[in-house]
């Protein structure tokens, strides 16, 4: 007996701010999607990024009350979690709710208090418990599950975190659409996007890092899919350029070079994009055959130039490795993109300064810089409060210090991105994306008819942030 006939995976989140590009689709939700689909009578998934009839709650929920029996909603970002909570909370309450995600994890006491139509939240990794709820398990005996119950919230025990291997992947055909790149409603790039994730977990322990760090504060173990399945799921995926969404792709090295056989044996054409960690430079034969396989584009933590910091990060590199590693890893056509972190503890502001200086010297062709942030059960948190001087507002918020506030910050900020971003350096990385095939000619010169539009939305998101 089916309990659900229908039910709506919905992503709520639209809108133009640079956390809600519309590039990828939202992995998490597609999973659980995915999981619950034979179970119920059907689902319909919905990323409100392309709906724009339903992103007004009252169209939406007309739809919902007509048709729906449960409401999936994933809430996975910090950014717009008050907006998300506005809009949740206008859906009809006489449909169950469910949300999950890795925000929704950290906030579930929130959420009932702020969002009364909600009745359940899924902590953690949904897979196992999205088919329970479904299947009409008693909410008490649902691990992972807080519910409401005579008034009051039931909070059950941790679920243990689900095999990986026999979880299936996001069937592609409950999209809608594809996926491409929006900025302000002006598509940038003919090319369609998507994710695939081939492992969970990490095995570093990186201080400021909560990405191996469930929203549970569970580290979450590595466990790697088989180089079968996922060259499966690569054979369902239209999309030309995809995301390996994996935390570090290349944490083991041999896995990697049979991943990189496979898709070259089953002649996947695709343009790969990858997280990774400077330690993949020691294995020149995997990146051969990752260049052969189509990885054109590398995601690189890198965080920052110095030893001292990187020693007080724990990330388990130096300077002089991160150079060795470029020497290398240069020799090949990728695009390489790196992290860094900026506003560590102690770090003065000529030190922040040298972050462009040594990207260059590397030969980066782009940067991201982000201020220390801590997270609720990231190890950095102790030594913020621990050190005089240093503070954080909130949980997920950055650093500050004394010395260097917002302002001081932000300051520095523009700084490293004017001298990282000079015009030869945006010739170059225009030039290189093309070159590797990441933009075409007919992409840029769109781009550049489209400019007032582009520049009229970054000037609204720049008031907004203001107000
Ligand atoms: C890949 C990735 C990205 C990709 C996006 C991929 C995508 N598909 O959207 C890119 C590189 C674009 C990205 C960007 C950013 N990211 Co990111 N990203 C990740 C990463 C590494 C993996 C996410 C993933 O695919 N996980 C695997 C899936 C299966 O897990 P999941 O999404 O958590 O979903 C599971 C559960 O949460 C739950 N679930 C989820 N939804 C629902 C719904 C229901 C109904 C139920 C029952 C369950 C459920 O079940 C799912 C299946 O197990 C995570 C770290 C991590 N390891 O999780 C950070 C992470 C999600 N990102 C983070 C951040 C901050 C960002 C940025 C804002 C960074 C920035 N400053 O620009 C941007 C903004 C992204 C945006 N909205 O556009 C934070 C979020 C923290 C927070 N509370 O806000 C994380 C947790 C990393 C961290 N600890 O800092 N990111
Ligand atoms: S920064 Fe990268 S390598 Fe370090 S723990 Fe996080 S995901 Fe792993």
């Amino acid at each position: 007996m089916i309990k659900y006939k229908h039910a709506l995976a919905l992503n709520p989140y639209f809108g133009d701010s640079t956390a809600l590009i519309g590039i990828f689709p939202p992995t998490g939700l597609e999973y659980i999607a995915t999981s619950m689909q034979d179970l119920v009578g059907k689902v319909t998934l919905l990323d409100l990024r392309y709906e724009k009839a339903y992103q007004d709650p009252k169209v939406l929920s007309k739809f919902i009350r007509n048709e729906i029996d449960l409401l999936c909603v994933s809430i996975r970002w910090e950014s717009r979690f008050e907006e998300i909570c506005d809009f949740i909370s206008q859906l009809p309450p006489e449909v169950c709710t469910v949300v999950g995600g890795y925000k929704a994890t950290e906030e579930v006491e929130y959420l009932f208090d702020r969002c009364p139509n909600i009745a359940m939240i899924v902590r953690g990794e949904g897979e196992e418990i999205i088919k329970q709820i479904v299947m009409g398990v008693p909410s008490k005996d649902i691990r992972g599950l807080s519910y409401r119950e005579n008034g009051g919230i039931v909070h059950n025990e941790i679920h243990p975190l689900p095999d990986i291997t026999k979880i299936p992947f996001p069937d592609r055909s409950l999209r809608k659409h594809d996926y491409r790149m929006v900025k302000y409603g002006v598509q940038i790039s003919n090319h369609t996007f998507d994710t695939v994730l081939t492992t969970r977990g990490c095995p570093f322990k990186c201080k400021f890092c909560t990405f191996s760090l469930n929203p549970l504060g569970q580290k979450r173990s590595y466990t790697e899919r088989t180089v079968q399945s996922v060259v499966e799921e690569l054979k369902t995926v239209t999309a030309d350029v995809v995301l390996f969404s994996d935390d570090n792709l290349f944490t083991n090295p041999n896995r990697s070079e049979q991943l990189c056989d496979l898709i070259i044996e089953n002649k996947i054409k695709k343009t790969f994009v990858v997280q990774a960690r400077i330690d993949i430079a020691q294995h020149p034969r995997v990146l051969d055959k990752a260049a052969k396989a189509g990885f054109k584009v590398f995601l690189i933590g890198i965080e920052s130039p110095h030893d001292r910091i990187l020693k007080q990060l724990q990330k388990g590199i130096t300077q002089q490795q991160v150079r060795d590693a470029f020497a290398v890893l240069t020799q090949y056509d990728f695009y390489l993109h790196g992290y860094f972190i900026y506003g560590n503890i102690g770090e003065t502001e000529e030190e922040m300064l040298y972050i462009p200086k040594f990207a260059k010297e590397i030969k980066l062709d782009s940067i991201t810089f982000q201020k220390l942030r801590v997270e609720r059960f990231s190890p950095l948190k102790e030594v913020v409060e621990e050190t005089p001087g240093y503070y954080f507002n909130r949980i997920g918020g950055s650093v500050y210090s004394d010395r260097y506030g917002r302002k001081e910050l932000k300051q520095i900020r523009n700084r490293i991105r004017s001298e990282f971003y000079d015009l030869p350096q945006v010739i170059h990385t225009i030039r290189k994306a093309r070159r590797i095939g990441l933009v075409s000619g007919p992409d840029l010169a769109n781009a550049f008819l489209k400019l007032p539009v582009l520049l009229y939305g970054l000037a609204r998101r720049k008031m907004r942030k203001k107000i």
